[in-house]
């Protein structure tokens, strides 16, 4: 378990990082793709939210949301990830809609920084968006992320 602190401009590198990012996005889709026909399902879609954990928590926090709630709010992503209708989203539509929400993410966070607890196997995006930062500070960014594990980090 580690605490990472991000910001938009965090994740706003991440997607920039063209390389990078379409890697984690196309590895997450196969992942996703559980009867590996090539495309997403709609329930293969929810389950992809449900582990990235953006809508039923809080950044970190959980949160409750009513059932029929939560089943209309994936009915919703679902058919924005499949721009053109056909019933499956793609690999394109994958990483377009992915893109797209990362950086809405991204101005939704802004300039101002959250702390995330995250398990070191977190596979979610914004993990690798914090990751890929403290690579790129390298040893700095090392230290910074071993004074977080300990939590010895003490505000910003
Ligand atoms: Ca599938």
């Amino acid at each position: 378990m580690g605490v990472v602190i991000i910001d938009g401009s965090t994740v706003r590198a991440f997607v920039g990082d063209e390389g990078q990012f379409r890697r984690s996005v196309d590895e997450r889709f196969a992942a996703l793709d559980l009867n590996r026909d090539g495309v997403l399902s709609r329930s293969e879609i929810r389950k992809a939210f449900e582990s990235m954990r953006l809508i039923e928590s809080d950044f970190g926090v959980d949160v409750a949301t009513p059932p029929q709630e939560l089943a209309r709010l994936y009915d919703s992503i679902f058919e924005r990830f499949d721009c053109d209708g056909s019933g499956a989203v793609d690999l394109e539509e994958f990483r377009s809609e992915m893109r797209k929400i990362m950086l809405a993410i991204a101005d939704g966070l802004g300039s101002s920084p959250i702390q995330m607890v995250l398990e070191d196997d977190d596979p979610s995006f914004l993990k690798r968006a914090a990751d890929l930062e403290a690579s790129k500070l390298g040893e700095g960014g090392r230290v910074v992320r071993e004074r977080l594990r300990s939590n010895r980090w003490v505000g910003q």
